[in-house]
């Protein structure tokens, strides 16, 4: 299939909440959409970096120059056997794995639209629902807390992901699972712990988490392996997972019991699915992440969610929490804690068009391409 245009349209939108991790507070997200077009038919994808590097190194600024400048006249005005075939093509830019899921992720969507078939299905997934859960910023209090929880919990949501970071942990926790004994409890770090901190993250041993996320640095495996041994709780890898690679070094070293998976951090797709399917032979256990997407990498992750190893509850919650009015024209809404996969070619998701003229920052196009 030949890509014969693209088009990057940068939008701004404010979040229906303040997100604060340990590693900052969001409470907008600028938003590079890529549209790349082929025999009348367009595919679609976002870039999920941020201004600042703040949960990995890639920021927008560097991300878009390396979008225009390198990876789209890399692919746009060449024919592609398949998307595997892009991704290899891609392979000599080192690192950068946002920019290059943008371009990857946005050709698997014009792929599938071209075989008239559901992303989902070209992905080989095999669930029409996936199971969502949501993850909860850092709240002002404990009484703010326990009310977002409980607000979650009867909105059918299967799983509450509390952030924690160095004194908004065992306590808070401890609180949570106090006054709410049967829910799926996690926390996730982003990082913000040492190994020196062994002691106190095993004190949250005692609150049946699922599972503790990322608590050690961005690119550390070994210590996570190392904290681990000390742990009842597994350690569910987010950050550190850059790549089908890392992913198998975390599970040789046993860093991961379990492995948040993004297809966005990871590269996009194909990336996404060898990480799914190492994670399966080694008999561990993924969820589908989320990086506050707008509807078109949330219905990506939406269809990458439905591969068979995917069996714990993932952070794509309802479009509707995160956006008052969302840049795809097709709501993104779960019923009882499933979010049902949009039907339809590819993505199963429209661009409104009119809507994105409104909150329009930035932009470019890339026609020529390839000689
Ligand atoms: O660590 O999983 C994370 C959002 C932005 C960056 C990193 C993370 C998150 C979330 C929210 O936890 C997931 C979502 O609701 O999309
Ligand atoms: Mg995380």
């Amino acid at each position: 299939m030949k890509i014969e245009s693209a088009e990057v349209v940068v939008v701004e939108l404010p979040l229906n909440f303040r997100f604060e991790t340990s590693f900052g507070v969001q409470t907008h997200r600028t938003v590079p959409l890529l549209v790349l077009r082929g025999e009348g038919l367009e595919g679609y994808a976002e870039g999920v970096m941020t201004a600042l590097p703040g949960y990995r190194e890639e920021t927008l600024a560097g991300a878009l120059d390396l979008v225009e400048r390198g990876l789209l006249p890399a692919v746009v005005g060449r024919d592609w056997a398949n998307p595997e075939a892009l991704a290899a093509a891609l392979d000599r830019f080192r690192g950068n794995p946002m920019a290059k899921a943008m371009v990857e992720m946005a050709f698997w969507d014009l792929w599938a639209r071209s075989l008239g078939r559901p992303l989902k299905d070209v992905l080989g997934g095999v669930r029409d629902r996936v199971p969502v859960g949501v993850s909860l910023g850092i709240q002002p209090d404990l009484a703010a807390t326990l009310d977002a929880v409980a607000q979650h919990l009867e909105a059918g949501y299967r799983r509450i992901k509390l952030k924690i970071k160095p004194g908004w942990d065992v306590a808070v926790v401890g609180a949570v699972r106090e006054r709410f004994p049967d829910a799926h409890l996690t926390v996730d770090a982003n990082s913000a712990y040492r190994l020196s901190d062994a002691r106190r993250l095993a004190r949250l041993d005692a609150y049946d988490l699922d599972y503790i996320e990322q608590p050690l640095a961005y690119d550390d495996l070994l210590d996570h392996a190392r904290l681990a041994q000390r742990l009842a709780t597994p350690i569910c890898l987010d950050e550190s997972i850059t790549s089908a690679r890392a992913a198998r070094q975390a599970l040789e070293l046993g860093a991961a019991g379990v492995i948040n998976v993004k297809v966005a951090r990871v590269g996009g797709h194909g990336e996404a699915r060898r990480v799914h399917d190492l994670a399966r032979a080694f008999g561990v256990p993924v969820w589908m992440g989320g990086m506050l997407e707008t509807g078109v990498g949330r219905a990506h992750n939406i269809h990458a969610a439905t591969l068979a190893n995917f069996t714990l509850p993932g952070d794509t919650s309802s479009a509707s929490r995160y956006w008052a009015h969302d840049v795809v024209n097709e709501p993104l809404e779960a019923e009882a804690g499933w979010m049902p996969v949009p039907a339809g070619p590819g993505l199963g998701v429209t661009l409104d068009r009119a809507f994105l003229e409104r909150v329009r920052v930035g932009g470019f196009e890339v026609t020529g391409g390839a000689a």
